[in-house]
């Protein structure tokens, strides 16, 4: 039988005027998102809307941004995972938690990992999917005080809209983000998967294309949302450390190397010696989770089936599905949005 991920023991038993406390904020949000945000065409049967310049949905967030904005109370020794959908979420939180735990639990035991247990969603929840959504919390505010430090979080959440405490704490945040193009494929074929499963029919790659490059896709615009982080980690290194999905799968050792040491955890020259870091690439790889029991049968909080998380894994795929002038396009829109900048997708 299926175990509770083991962030649910935030969600302790609350008092009565906690409760009504919680209830009336999240009453306040969702006032706030109906009367104030605007809505657009979603990617399932209901509008998506946008909060603070990006566009949300109410089916997987609910009202979670806006609480998570409001609660979370960040603590110097938090590592925070960010990204918008698809860059390599799924596998960065593998290889962080893997990399975090290493001591408790080691690559080599391979039969104990939490990995073979829970897919890495249940293991760094997403905050404003997994903790403040109030369509799975029932309107109650997570005690996240009772988690043990370091904490590893999740978020999809833009850097400007992040809760002001992360960046006064000092917390560090490591983003991935990933060439604009097979992120889109990626989104695609996955919101069509979860379409399937709503008995929604599929939406042709060509609605996904216009979405996309308008920024109506999840959390788009896809630009500007990579380059917050983008300038984020220019200007204070030591806090957010900017990741391509696209070189850690050509040079997976080097670059787990960087993620352990700006988590405070390097390896030792011992473990090195070891092969740790080689055993933390091969239990996070797509080869190995993707065929797990957990992660082809099992399905996440939020109600996504963990194999919608592994699809193929591979650089490049879109050129598979997008025609020449929409790969052009895609080229195009990147090279404007990003000029000046220094960031190469
Ligand atoms: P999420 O934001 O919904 O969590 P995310 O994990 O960021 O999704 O993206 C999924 C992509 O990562 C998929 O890419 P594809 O559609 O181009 O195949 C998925 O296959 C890929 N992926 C998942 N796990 C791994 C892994 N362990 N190694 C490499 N790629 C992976």
């Amino acid at each position: 039988m299926a175990q509770n991920p083991p962030y649910k023991i935030c969600f302790v038993p609350k008092s009565k005027e906690e409760k009504e406390e919680d209830e009336k904020n999240y009453k306040r949000y969702s006032e706030i998102v109906a009367t104030t945000f605007p809505t657009a065409e979603g990617w399932f049967d209901v509008p998506i809307y946008q909060c603070q310049g990006f566009w949300y949905s109410f089916e997987m967030a609910g009202v979670g941004p806006l609480a998570f904005q409001d609660h979370f109370k960040a603590r110097p020794s938090d590592i925070l995972l960010a990204s918008i959908p698809k860059c390599g979420t799924t596998w960065l939180k593998s290889l962080a938690f893997s990399i975090m735990n290493r001591k408790s639990h080691p690559p080599s035991a391979l039969q104990q990992h939490p990995l073979l247990k829970f897919n890495s969603h249940d293991l760094v929840p997403v905050m404003e999917m997994m903790l403040y959504n109030n369509n799975l919390n029932g309107n109650r505010i997570p005690n996240l005080d009772i988690l043990p430090s370091p904490r590893l979080f999740g978020t999809h959440i833009p850097y400007t809209s992040l809760p002001q405490s992360i960046a006064l704490s000092g917390s560090r945040i490591i983003y991935i983000c990933r060439n604009t193009k097979d992120n889109l494929v990626s989104w695609w074929h996955f919101i069509n998967k979860l379409r399937l499963k709503n008995s929604l029919e599929p939406m042709k790659v060509e609605e996904a294309f216009k979405m996309f490059c308008k920024g109506t896709s999840s959390y788009g615009p896809f630009w500007e949302h990579v380059l917050g982080y983008w300038k984020a980690s220019l200007e204070k290194p030591q806090s957010v450390l900017f990741l391509k999905y696209d070189e850690l799968v050509i040079e997976p050792a080097l670059h787990l190397k960087r993620i352990a040491k700006f988590m405070g955890c390097p390896f030792s020259s011992m473990e090195d010696k070891e092969g740790v870091v080689d055993q933390i690439i091969k239990l996070c790889s797509f080869e190995n989770l993707s065929n797990l029991e957990v992660n082809q049968t099992g399905i996440c909080d939020v109600g996504i089936p963990n194999n919608a998380f592994f699809r193929k894994g591979k650089v490049g795929d879109s050129a598979n599905y997008l025609s020449p002038e929409m790969l052009e396009q895609l080229d195009h829109i990147t090279k404007e949005k990003l000029h000046g900048s220094g960031l190469m997708l």
